[in-house]
Protein backbone atom coordinates (compact mmCIF):
# COMPACT_ATOMS: atom_id res chain seq x y z
CA UNK A 1 0.00 0.00 0.00
CA UNK A 2 1.11 3.62 -0.57
CA UNK A 3 0.96 6.02 1.94
CA UNK A 4 -0.03 10.03 1.37
CA UNK A 5 2.04 12.42 2.32
CA UNK A 6 1.78 14.68 5.21
CA UNK A 7 0.09 17.94 4.89
CA UNK A 8 2.18 20.88 6.04
CA UNK A 9 2.17 22.06 9.70
CA UNK A 10 0.71 25.20 11.10
CA UNK A 11 2.21 28.34 10.56
CA UNK A 12 -0.35 30.55 12.88
CA UNK A 13 0.41 31.74 15.87
CA UNK A 14 -1.38 29.79 19.15
CA UNK A 15 -1.84 30.23 22.46
CA UNK A 16 -1.40 27.11 24.11
CA UNK A 17 0.48 23.68 23.25
CA UNK A 18 -3.08 21.96 22.83
CA UNK A 19 -4.03 24.81 20.08
CA UNK A 20 -0.78 24.04 18.27
CA UNK A 21 -1.38 20.47 18.26
CA UNK A 22 -5.04 20.81 17.11
CA UNK A 23 -4.13 22.62 14.34
CA UNK A 24 -1.27 20.39 13.08
CA UNK A 25 -3.81 17.18 14.06
CA UNK A 26 -6.22 18.96 11.21
CA UNK A 27 -3.21 19.60 9.28
CA UNK A 28 -2.54 15.80 8.85
CA UNK A 29 -6.25 14.67 9.00
CA UNK A 30 -5.85 12.95 12.18
CA UNK A 31 -8.96 14.25 13.33
CA UNK A 32 -10.49 10.89 14.43
CA UNK A 33 -9.02 9.96 17.74
CA UNK A 34 -8.98 6.69 18.98
CA UNK A 35 -9.23 6.38 22.22
CA UNK A 36 -10.14 4.83 26.38
CA UNK A 37 -8.66 7.99 27.94
CA UNK A 38 -8.07 8.44 31.78
CA UNK A 39 -7.20 11.48 33.61
CA UNK A 40 -3.74 12.37 32.53
CA UNK A 41 -5.73 13.08 28.98
CA UNK A 42 -8.60 14.89 30.64
CA UNK A 43 -6.60 18.34 30.19
CA UNK A 44 -6.21 17.53 26.28
CA UNK A 45 -10.05 16.06 26.14
CA UNK A 46 -11.84 18.63 27.53
CA UNK A 47 -13.82 20.86 25.67
CA UNK A 48 -12.48 18.95 22.34
CA UNK A 49 -13.43 21.40 19.25
CA UNK A 50 -16.41 19.94 17.36
CA UNK A 51 -14.12 19.20 14.22
CA UNK A 52 -12.05 16.64 16.45
CA UNK A 53 -14.22 13.24 16.31
CA UNK A 54 -13.64 10.96 19.53
CA UNK A 55 -13.82 7.17 19.21
CA UNK A 56 -14.20 5.87 22.28
CA UNK A 57 -14.01 1.70 22.70
CA UNK A 58 -13.94 0.07 26.10
CA UNK A 59 -10.28 -1.74 26.06
CA UNK A 60 -6.87 -0.58 24.47
CA UNK A 61 -6.42 -3.41 22.67
CA UNK A 62 -9.61 -2.60 20.55
CA UNK A 63 -8.78 1.32 20.56
CA UNK A 64 -5.70 -0.06 18.93
CA UNK A 65 -7.15 -2.46 16.37
CA UNK A 66 -9.91 -0.39 15.32
CA UNK A 67 -7.11 2.50 14.56
CA UNK A 68 -5.25 0.27 12.38
CA UNK A 69 -8.56 -0.89 10.73
CA UNK A 70 -8.87 3.05 9.98
CA UNK A 71 -5.68 3.43 9.00
CA UNK A 72 -5.38 0.18 6.43
CA UNK A 73 -8.73 1.60 5.15
CA UNK A 74 -7.62 5.29 4.41
CA UNK A 75 -3.70 4.08 3.75
CA UNK A 76 -2.62 6.71 6.23
CA UNK A 77 -1.62 7.17 10.11
CA UNK A 78 -4.39 7.06 12.22
CA UNK A 79 -4.77 8.39 16.01
CA UNK A 80 -4.57 7.08 18.82
CA UNK A 81 -4.46 8.04 22.42
CA UNK A 82 -4.04 5.86 25.19
CA UNK A 83 -3.52 6.34 29.31
CA UNK A 84 -0.12 6.14 30.64
CA UNK A 85 0.97 2.99 31.87
CA UNK A 86 -2.60 0.99 32.35
CA UNK A 87 -2.89 2.01 28.94
CA UNK A 88 0.20 1.42 26.91
CA UNK A 89 0.70 -1.43 29.00
CA UNK A 90 -2.94 -2.92 27.39
CA UNK A 91 -2.04 -2.06 23.97
CA UNK A 92 1.00 -3.90 24.08
CA UNK A 93 0.25 -6.52 21.72
CA UNK A 94 -2.63 -4.72 19.91
CA UNK A 95 0.47 -2.36 18.65
CA UNK A 96 2.91 -5.77 17.83
CA UNK A 97 0.09 -6.53 15.65
CA UNK A 98 -0.31 -3.46 14.15
CA UNK A 99 3.48 -3.10 12.97
CA UNK A 100 2.99 -7.13 12.21
CA UNK A 101 0.12 -5.55 10.12
CA UNK A 102 2.05 -2.87 8.72
CA UNK A 103 -0.66 -0.05 10.05
CA UNK A 104 1.50 3.43 10.73
CA UNK A 105 -0.47 4.86 13.86
CA UNK A 106 0.17 8.07 15.59
CA UNK A 107 0.18 7.10 19.03
CA UNK A 108 -0.32 9.90 22.25
CA UNK A 109 0.56 8.10 25.45
CA UNK A 110 -0.57 11.01 28.64
CA UNK A 111 1.79 10.91 31.31
CA UNK A 112 1.41 12.44 35.06
CA UNK A 113 2.91 16.45 35.22
CA UNK A 114 6.50 17.23 34.69
CA UNK A 115 6.64 19.08 37.74
CA UNK A 116 6.42 16.26 40.09
CA UNK A 117 7.29 13.17 37.88
CA UNK A 118 10.57 12.93 39.74
CA UNK A 119 8.50 12.16 43.03
CA UNK A 120 6.76 9.16 40.83
CA UNK A 121 2.85 10.24 41.86
CA UNK A 122 0.13 8.12 41.43
CA UNK A 123 0.33 6.78 37.73
CA UNK A 124 3.45 8.01 36.29
CA UNK A 125 4.73 5.35 33.83
CA UNK A 126 7.77 4.27 32.95
CA UNK A 127 6.46 4.39 29.14
CA UNK A 128 9.65 4.47 26.82
CA UNK A 129 10.17 1.16 27.19
CA UNK A 130 6.81 -0.51 28.08
CA UNK A 131 6.17 -1.12 24.60
CA UNK A 132 9.87 -2.84 24.22
CA UNK A 133 10.65 -2.34 20.51
CA UNK A 134 7.38 -2.66 19.09
CA UNK A 135 6.89 0.86 18.19
CA UNK A 136 8.93 1.97 15.34
CA UNK A 137 9.41 5.06 17.19
CA UNK A 138 9.13 6.37 20.83
CA UNK A 139 9.91 9.91 21.75
CA UNK A 140 8.89 11.88 25.08
CA UNK A 141 9.41 15.99 23.72
CA UNK A 142 12.01 17.19 25.32
CA UNK A 143 10.02 20.97 26.33
CA UNK A 144 6.03 21.52 25.96
CA UNK A 145 6.44 23.37 23.15
CA UNK A 146 7.89 20.55 21.38
CA UNK A 147 4.27 18.78 21.45
CA UNK A 148 3.31 19.42 18.21
CA UNK A 149 6.49 19.27 15.95
CA UNK A 150 6.36 16.12 17.57
CA UNK A 151 3.74 14.34 16.87
CA UNK A 152 3.96 15.47 13.01
CA UNK A 153 7.39 13.98 13.11
CA UNK A 154 5.61 10.44 14.75
CA UNK A 155 3.39 10.92 11.67
CA UNK A 156 6.27 10.88 9.48
CA UNK A 157 8.00 8.20 11.29
CA UNK A 158 4.50 5.69 11.46
CA UNK A 159 4.24 6.33 7.72
CA UNK A 160 7.62 5.72 6.50
CA UNK A 161 7.94 2.78 8.82
CA UNK A 162 4.79 1.55 8.72
CA UNK A 163 4.03 1.04 12.12
CA UNK A 164 3.24 2.59 15.81
CA UNK A 165 5.14 6.24 16.24
CA UNK A 166 4.49 6.65 20.12
CA UNK A 167 4.63 9.98 21.67
CA UNK A 168 4.51 10.54 25.88
CA UNK A 169 2.74 13.76 26.58
CA UNK A 170 2.85 14.88 30.40
CA UNK A 171 -0.46 16.29 31.23
CA UNK A 172 0.74 19.92 31.87
CA UNK A 173 1.89 20.22 28.46
CA UNK A 174 -1.10 20.76 27.15
CA UNK A 175 -1.92 24.12 28.61
CA UNK A 176 1.25 25.42 28.65
CA UNK A 177 1.85 28.51 26.43
CA UNK A 178 2.78 27.78 22.94
CA UNK A 179 5.71 29.77 22.47
CA UNK A 180 7.63 29.21 19.95
CA UNK A 181 6.92 25.35 18.51
CA UNK A 182 9.65 23.75 16.12
CA UNK A 183 9.45 21.50 13.60
CA UNK A 184 10.90 19.04 11.36
CA UNK A 185 9.94 17.98 7.87
CA UNK A 186 6.76 20.17 6.45
CA UNK A 187 6.62 17.05 3.74
CA UNK A 188 8.02 13.99 3.19
CA UNK A 189 7.14 12.71 -0.20
CA UNK A 190 8.42 9.09 -0.58
CA UNK A 191 10.01 8.61 -3.65
CA UNK A 192 8.59 5.88 -5.72
CA UNK A 193 10.71 5.75 -8.76
CA UNK A 194 12.41 2.32 -10.07
CA UNK A 195 15.80 2.51 -9.88
CA UNK A 196 16.82 0.89 -13.28
CA UNK A 197 19.64 -1.11 -11.95
CA UNK A 198 17.60 -3.09 -9.48
CA UNK A 199 15.18 -3.71 -12.63
CA UNK A 200 18.06 -4.92 -14.72
CA UNK A 201 19.16 -7.14 -11.86
CA UNK A 202 15.66 -8.77 -11.61
CA UNK A 203 15.35 -8.43 -15.18
CA UNK A 204 18.28 -10.66 -16.12
CA UNK A 205 17.61 -13.33 -13.71
CA UNK A 206 13.91 -13.63 -14.99
CA UNK A 207 15.27 -13.59 -18.54
CA UNK A 208 17.31 -16.62 -17.81
CA UNK A 209 14.06 -18.47 -15.67
CA UNK A 210 12.96 -21.59 -17.65
CA UNK A 211 10.09 -21.39 -15.15
CA UNK A 212 9.14 -18.51 -13.68
CA UNK A 213 7.19 -18.36 -10.73
CA UNK A 214 5.58 -15.25 -8.65
CA UNK A 215 4.87 -15.31 -4.60
CA UNK A 216 2.73 -12.04 -3.82
CA UNK A 217 3.10 -10.97 -0.54
CA UNK A 218 0.92 -8.28 1.81
CA UNK A 219 2.98 -5.13 0.84
CA UNK A 220 3.10 -6.01 -3.08
CA UNK A 221 0.86 -3.63 -5.40
CA UNK A 222 -2.07 -5.10 -6.84
CA UNK A 223 -2.47 -3.83 -10.14
CA UNK A 224 1.09 -3.84 -10.78
CA UNK A 225 1.78 -7.35 -9.96
CA UNK A 226 -0.68 -8.23 -12.06
CA UNK A 227 0.46 -7.01 -15.02
CA UNK A 228 3.76 -8.57 -14.71
CA UNK A 229 2.30 -11.82 -13.79
CA UNK A 230 0.48 -11.42 -17.22
CA UNK A 231 3.46 -10.53 -19.42
CA UNK A 232 5.10 -13.15 -17.70
CA UNK A 233 2.36 -16.20 -18.27
CA UNK A 234 3.75 -18.18 -14.98
CA UNK A 235 1.77 -19.15 -11.43
CA UNK A 236 1.15 -16.67 -8.35
CA UNK A 237 0.88 -17.88 -5.52
CA UNK A 238 -0.33 -15.70 -1.88
CA UNK A 239 2.81 -15.87 0.53
CA UNK A 240 1.63 -18.54 3.16
CA UNK A 241 0.52 -16.28 6.20
CA UNK A 242 0.13 -12.85 5.02
CA UNK A 243 -2.06 -10.12 6.62
CA UNK A 244 -3.61 -9.47 3.17
CA UNK A 245 -4.05 -10.65 -0.45
CA UNK A 246 -1.47 -8.62 -3.18
CA UNK A 247 -3.30 -10.58 -6.38
CA UNK A 248 -6.46 -11.18 -7.76
CA UNK A 249 -7.38 -14.64 -5.93
CA UNK A 250 -10.03 -15.59 -8.85
CA UNK A 251 -7.43 -14.47 -11.73
CA UNK A 252 -6.17 -17.46 -14.12
CA UNK A 253 -2.92 -17.77 -12.84
CA UNK A 254 -3.78 -17.66 -9.33
CA UNK A 255 -2.31 -20.58 -7.78
CA UNK A 256 -3.45 -20.81 -4.44
CA UNK A 257 -1.88 -19.94 -0.98
CA UNK A 258 1.72 -21.12 -0.33
CA UNK A 259 2.21 -23.88 2.87
CA UNK A 260 2.95 -23.33 6.18
CA UNK A 261 5.99 -25.96 6.49
CA UNK A 262 8.94 -26.46 4.31
CA UNK A 263 8.80 -29.23 2.69
CA UNK A 264 5.52 -28.67 1.56
CA UNK A 265 6.40 -25.36 0.40
CA UNK A 266 9.24 -27.36 -1.78
CA UNK A 267 6.78 -29.31 -3.40
CA UNK A 268 4.50 -26.36 -4.42
CA UNK A 269 6.88 -25.00 -5.91
CA UNK A 270 8.96 -27.56 -7.29
CA UNK A 271 9.76 -27.23 -10.99
CA UNK A 272 10.32 -23.77 -10.82
CA UNK A 273 14.03 -22.56 -11.29
CA UNK A 274 13.23 -18.83 -10.60
CA UNK A 275 10.86 -17.57 -7.66
CA UNK A 276 10.07 -13.80 -7.50
CA UNK A 277 8.58 -12.87 -4.33
CA UNK A 278 7.30 -9.45 -4.19
CA UNK A 279 5.68 -7.67 -1.07
CA UNK A 280 7.27 -9.73 1.67
CA UNK A 281 10.51 -11.55 2.61
CA UNK A 282 11.11 -15.06 1.45
CA UNK A 283 9.34 -16.89 3.72
CA UNK A 284 7.09 -16.63 6.50
CA UNK A 285 6.35 -20.25 7.61
CA UNK A 286 4.49 -21.65 10.92
CA UNK A 287 5.63 -25.20 12.18
CA UNK A 288 9.09 -25.99 11.80
CA UNK A 289 10.32 -28.51 9.43
CA UNK A 290 13.79 -29.44 8.66
CA UNK A 291 15.44 -29.32 5.20
CA UNK A 292 15.92 -25.76 3.48
CA UNK A 293 12.92 -23.35 2.35
CA UNK A 294 13.64 -23.81 -1.35
CA UNK A 295 14.96 -26.81 -3.04
CA UNK A 296 18.69 -26.68 -4.74
CA UNK A 297 18.97 -24.98 -6.98
CA UNK A 298 15.58 -22.51 -7.04
CA UNK A 299 17.03 -18.79 -7.22
CA UNK A 300 15.24 -16.54 -5.35
CA UNK A 301 14.14 -12.84 -5.69
CA UNK A 302 13.02 -10.85 -3.21
CA UNK A 303 11.35 -7.35 -3.63
CA UNK A 304 10.18 -5.45 -0.69
CA UNK A 305 9.99 -1.98 0.55
CA UNK A 306 10.74 -3.19 4.10
CA UNK A 307 14.22 -3.80 4.89
CA UNK A 308 13.78 -6.26 7.51
CA UNK A 309 11.61 -8.35 4.86
CA UNK A 310 14.80 -8.16 2.71
CA UNK A 311 17.60 -8.59 4.65
CA UNK A 312 16.07 -11.64 6.41
CA UNK A 313 15.07 -13.39 3.38
CA UNK A 314 16.37 -16.57 1.98
CA UNK A 315 17.03 -15.28 -1.34
CA UNK A 316 20.07 -14.48 -3.69
CA UNK A 317 19.30 -11.19 -4.41
CA UNK A 318 17.19 -8.78 -2.23
CA UNK A 319 15.54 -5.47 -3.82
CA UNK A 320 14.73 -2.79 -1.45
CA UNK A 321 12.58 -0.95 -3.36
CA UNK A 322 8.79 0.27 -4.16
CA UNK A 323 7.34 -2.91 -5.81
CA UNK A 324 4.60 -1.13 -7.52
CA UNK A 325 6.84 0.85 -9.70
CA UNK A 326 9.48 -1.51 -10.18
CA UNK A 327 6.93 -4.39 -10.81
CA UNK A 328 5.70 -1.59 -13.56
CA UNK A 329 8.98 -1.17 -15.08
CA UNK A 330 9.63 -5.18 -15.19
CA UNK A 331 6.46 -5.61 -17.18
CA UNK A 332 7.76 -2.80 -19.77
CA UNK A 333 11.03 -4.34 -20.54
CA UNK A 334 10.64 -8.22 -20.04
CA UNK A 335 9.19 -10.11 -23.17
CA UNK A 336 6.14 -11.46 -22.90
CA UNK A 337 5.79 -15.43 -22.32
CA UNK A 338 3.65 -18.09 -23.00
CA UNK A 339 0.63 -18.81 -20.61
CA UNK A 340 2.25 -21.57 -17.91
CA UNK A 341 -0.34 -21.65 -15.39
CA UNK A 342 -3.41 -22.96 -14.87
CA UNK A 343 -6.33 -21.88 -12.71
CA UNK A 344 -6.32 -23.00 -8.59
CA UNK A 345 -8.48 -25.52 -8.11
CA UNK A 346 -11.49 -25.02 -5.39
CA UNK A 347 -13.22 -27.43 -3.39
CA UNK A 348 -16.69 -28.61 -4.20
CA UNK A 349 -19.44 -27.18 -2.09
CA UNK A 350 -19.91 -28.84 0.73
CA UNK A 351 -22.73 -31.64 1.13
CA UNK A 352 -26.17 -30.27 1.86
CA UNK A 353 -27.46 -32.62 3.59
CA UNK A 354 -24.57 -32.72 6.36
CA UNK A 355 -24.62 -30.49 9.81
CA UNK A 356 -22.86 -27.27 9.29
CA UNK A 357 -19.23 -27.41 9.39
CA UNK A 358 -17.06 -24.28 8.60
CA UNK A 359 -17.08 -25.29 4.63
CA UNK A 360 -20.91 -24.76 4.94
CA UNK A 361 -20.35 -21.29 6.46
CA UNK A 362 -17.65 -19.95 3.85
CA UNK A 363 -19.35 -21.64 0.64
CA UNK A 364 -22.30 -19.30 1.49
CA UNK A 365 -20.39 -16.00 2.34
CA UNK A 366 -18.34 -17.13 -1.15
CA UNK A 367 -20.94 -17.38 -2.99
CA UNK A 368 -22.33 -13.64 -1.84
CA UNK A 369 -19.82 -11.51 -0.81
CA UNK A 370 -19.41 -8.55 -2.96
CA UNK A 371 -16.60 -8.51 -5.04
CA UNK A 372 -15.45 -5.31 -3.43
CA UNK A 373 -16.15 -6.79 0.15
CA UNK A 374 -13.16 -6.53 2.49
CA UNK A 375 -13.13 -9.92 4.67
CA UNK A 376 -11.10 -10.06 7.98
CA UNK A 377 -10.29 -13.16 8.94
CA UNK A 378 -9.54 -14.77 12.63
CA UNK A 379 -10.35 -17.95 12.53
CA UNK A 380 -7.77 -19.76 13.23
CA UNK A 381 -8.77 -23.65 12.86
CA UNK A 382 -10.83 -22.97 9.23
CA UNK A 383 -8.39 -20.43 8.09
CA UNK A 384 -6.96 -23.32 5.46
CA UNK A 385 -10.79 -23.31 4.82
CA UNK A 386 -11.15 -19.62 4.03
CA UNK A 387 -8.42 -19.27 1.72
CA UNK A 388 -9.69 -22.68 -0.63
CA UNK A 389 -13.31 -21.17 -0.75
CA UNK A 390 -12.94 -17.47 -0.54
CA UNK A 391 -10.99 -15.43 -3.03
CA UNK A 392 -9.84 -11.86 -2.62
CA UNK A 393 -11.08 -9.85 -5.31
CA UNK A 394 -10.04 -6.44 -5.03
CA UNK A 395 -7.04 -4.56 -2.99
CA UNK A 396 -7.71 -5.04 1.00
CA UNK A 397 -10.21 -7.81 -0.08
CA UNK A 398 -8.19 -10.10 2.47
CA UNK A 399 -7.00 -8.87 5.95
CA UNK A 400 -5.90 -11.27 8.56
CA UNK A 401 -5.00 -10.72 11.96
CA UNK A 402 -0.82 -11.22 12.54
CA UNK A 403 -1.44 -13.64 15.36
CA UNK A 404 -3.05 -11.78 18.17
CA UNK A 405 -6.51 -13.01 18.68
CA UNK A 406 -8.67 -9.76 19.61
CA UNK A 407 -7.27 -7.82 16.50
CA UNK A 408 -9.56 -8.81 13.70
CA UNK A 409 -12.76 -7.49 15.55
CA UNK A 410 -11.89 -4.10 16.06
CA UNK A 411 -9.98 -3.88 13.24
CA UNK A 412 -13.26 -4.67 11.27
CA UNK A 413 -14.37 -1.98 12.84
CA UNK A 414 -11.54 0.24 11.91
CA UNK A 415 -11.74 -0.76 8.23
CA UNK A 416 -15.67 -0.06 7.72
CA UNK A 417 -15.66 3.16 9.36
CA UNK A 418 -12.75 4.28 7.00
CA UNK A 419 -14.22 2.34 3.90
CA UNK A 420 -17.89 2.89 4.31
CA UNK A 421 -18.48 2.79 0.19
CA UNK A 422 -16.73 -1.42 0.89
CA UNK A 423 -18.57 -4.22 2.78
CA UNK A 424 -16.97 -5.80 5.59
CA UNK A 425 -17.28 -8.88 6.89
CA UNK A 426 -15.03 -10.67 9.96
CA UNK A 427 -14.81 -14.25 10.17
CA UNK A 428 -13.90 -14.99 13.48
CA UNK A 429 -13.62 -17.89 15.61
CA UNK A 430 -15.55 -18.28 18.58
CA UNK A 431 -12.71 -18.40 20.91
CA UNK A 432 -10.97 -15.64 19.16
CA UNK A 433 -14.48 -13.39 19.13
CA UNK A 434 -14.04 -12.96 23.02
CA UNK A 435 -10.84 -11.47 23.24
CA UNK A 436 -12.62 -7.82 22.51
CA UNK A 437 -15.92 -8.76 22.39
CA UNK A 438 -16.25 -5.41 23.76
CA UNK A 439 -15.55 -3.76 20.59
CA UNK A 440 -18.86 -4.40 19.49
CA UNK A 441 -19.62 -1.89 21.92
CA UNK A 442 -18.19 0.78 19.55
CA UNK A 443 -19.56 -0.99 16.55
CA UNK A 444 -23.25 -0.12 18.04
CA UNK A 445 -22.70 2.93 19.51
CA UNK A 446 -21.35 4.50 16.68
CA UNK A 447 -23.14 2.49 13.86
CA UNK A 448 -21.04 0.75 12.04
CA UNK A 449 -22.12 -1.58 9.99
CA UNK A 450 -20.10 -4.45 10.14
CA UNK A 451 -21.45 -8.40 9.79
CA UNK A 452 -19.67 -10.57 11.86
CA UNK A 453 -19.53 -14.31 11.37
CA UNK A 454 -18.98 -16.24 14.14
CA UNK A 455 -17.94 -19.92 14.04
CA UNK A 456 -19.12 -21.26 16.96
CA UNK A 457 -17.26 -24.54 17.50
CA UNK A 458 -17.35 -24.55 21.40
CA UNK A 459 -13.73 -24.05 21.76
CA UNK A 460 -9.94 -23.72 20.74
CA UNK A 461 -10.42 -26.37 18.13
CA UNK A 462 -7.15 -25.77 17.11
CA UNK A 463 -5.52 -26.02 20.21
CA UNK A 464 -7.37 -29.22 20.50
CA UNK A 465 -5.88 -30.24 17.45
CA UNK A 466 -1.85 -29.52 18.13
CA UNK A 467 -2.39 -31.01 21.30
CA UNK A 468 -3.53 -34.43 19.71
CA UNK A 469 -0.80 -34.45 17.93
CA UNK A 470 1.60 -33.85 20.21
CA UNK A 471 0.04 -36.83 22.02
CA UNK A 472 -2.67 -35.95 24.69
CA UNK A 473 -5.38 -33.78 25.04
CA UNK A 474 -4.73 -29.93 26.41
CA UNK A 475 -6.07 -29.45 29.95
CA UNK A 476 -7.99 -26.46 28.64
CA UNK A 477 -11.81 -26.93 29.00
CA UNK A 478 -14.59 -26.08 26.32
CA UNK A 479 -15.23 -22.69 26.19
CA UNK A 480 -18.74 -22.29 25.31
CA UNK A 481 -19.90 -18.73 25.60
CA UNK A 482 -23.36 -17.19 24.60
CA UNK A 483 -21.31 -15.21 21.73
CA UNK A 484 -24.68 -13.55 20.80
CA UNK A 485 -26.16 -12.65 24.38
CA UNK A 486 -22.75 -11.06 24.57
CA UNK A 487 -23.49 -8.95 21.73
CA UNK A 488 -26.88 -8.26 22.48
CA UNK A 489 -25.76 -7.30 26.28
CA UNK A 490 -23.97 -4.56 24.62
CA UNK A 491 -26.79 -3.18 22.06
CA UNK A 492 -25.90 -4.84 19.20
CA UNK A 493 -27.69 -6.95 16.99
CA UNK A 494 -26.77 -10.81 17.00
CA UNK A 495 -28.67 -14.00 16.08
CA UNK A 496 -28.04 -17.50 16.70
CA UNK A 497 -27.72 -19.55 13.73
CA UNK A 498 -27.86 -23.40 13.76
CA UNK A 499 -28.84 -24.42 10.79
CA UNK A 500 -28.54 -23.76 6.93
CA UNK A 501 -31.67 -22.53 6.23
CA UNK A 502 -31.23 -19.96 9.07
CA UNK A 503 -27.74 -19.22 7.87
CA UNK A 504 -28.88 -18.79 4.57
CA UNK A 505 -31.76 -16.79 5.14
CA UNK A 506 -29.58 -14.26 7.50
CA UNK A 507 -26.79 -13.62 5.01
CA UNK A 508 -29.17 -13.16 1.79
CA UNK A 509 -30.66 -9.93 3.99
CA UNK A 510 -27.72 -8.46 3.06
CA UNK A 511 -23.72 -8.04 3.37
CA UNK A 512 -23.46 -4.89 1.92
CA UNK A 513 -25.04 -1.36 3.00
CA UNK A 514 -25.59 -2.33 6.61
CA UNK A 515 -25.77 0.55 8.89
CA UNK A 516 -25.23 -0.92 11.75
CA UNK A 517 -23.32 -4.05 13.16
CA UNK A 518 -24.81 -7.73 13.36
CA UNK A 519 -23.44 -10.74 14.39
CA UNK A 520 -24.07 -14.32 12.86
CA UNK A 521 -22.91 -16.80 15.80
CA UNK A 522 -23.09 -20.20 13.60
CA UNK A 523 -23.29 -22.93 15.59
CA UNK A 524 -20.36 -25.21 13.50
CA UNK A 525 -19.00 -28.91 14.29
CA UNK A 526 -15.23 -28.45 14.95
CA UNK A 527 -13.12 -29.61 11.64
CA UNK A 528 -11.26 -33.06 12.84
CA UNK A 529 -7.72 -32.23 11.24
CA UNK A 530 -5.79 -29.33 10.95
CA UNK A 531 -2.62 -29.64 9.14
CA UNK A 532 -2.01 -26.89 6.45
C1 LIG B 1 -4.29 -13.07 22.45
C2 LIG B 1 -4.02 -14.49 22.12
N1 LIG B 1 -4.05 -15.41 23.09
C3 LIG B 1 -3.85 -16.73 22.80
C4 LIG B 1 -3.56 -17.12 21.53
C5 LIG B 1 -3.28 -18.59 21.21
N2 LIG B 1 -4.36 -19.19 20.42
C6 LIG B 1 -4.23 -19.35 19.09
S1 LIG B 1 -5.57 -20.04 18.39
C7 LIG B 1 -6.37 -20.15 19.88
C8 LIG B 1 -7.76 -20.70 19.95
C9 LIG B 1 -8.68 -20.10 18.95
O1 LIG B 1 -10.00 -20.51 19.13
P1 LIG B 1 -11.12 -20.06 18.14
O2 LIG B 1 -10.99 -18.64 17.83
O3 LIG B 1 -12.42 -20.51 18.65
O4 LIG B 1 -10.73 -20.82 16.80
P2 LIG B 1 -10.79 -22.38 16.44
O5 LIG B 1 -9.45 -22.93 16.74
O6 LIG B 1 -11.86 -22.99 17.25
O7 LIG B 1 -11.05 -22.35 14.98
C10 LIG B 1 -5.58 -19.63 20.89
C11 LIG B 1 -5.99 -19.58 22.31
C12 LIG B 1 -3.47 -16.09 20.55
N3 LIG B 1 -3.14 -16.37 19.28
N4 LIG B 1 -3.73 -14.80 20.86
MG1 LIG C 1 -13.52 -22.11 18.23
Amino acid sequence: MTLEDAAAPPVRAHATVREATFDVLRRLELTTIFSNPGSTEVPFLAGLPDDLRFVLALHEGAVVGMAAGYALGNARPALVLLHSTPGLGNAVAALATARASRAPLVVVVGQQDRRHLALDPFLAGRLEGLAGDYPVWVNTPIRPQDVPGTILRAYHEAATHRGPAVVIVPMDDWLQPAGETTFGAQRVVRSQGADPRAVDELATMLDQAEAPVIVSGAGADWEALTNLAETLGCPVWQEPFGGFAGFPQDHPQFAGHLPFRRARLRSALNGHDVVLVVGTGALRQYPYDSGPLFADGTRVAVLTQDPDEAHRSVAELAVLGDPGSICDALSRVLEPRELTASPMQRPAPPGADEGLRPAHVLQALAERLPRNAILVEETPSSRPELHSRIPATAPLGFVSAMGLLGFGLPAAIGLRMARPDRPVVAVLGDGASLYQILGLWSASHYDVGVLFVVLVNGGYAIMDRLAERNGGPGPWPEVDVDIAAMARAQGCDAVSVDSRAELIEQLDRGIADRDKPLVLAVRVAQDPTFDP
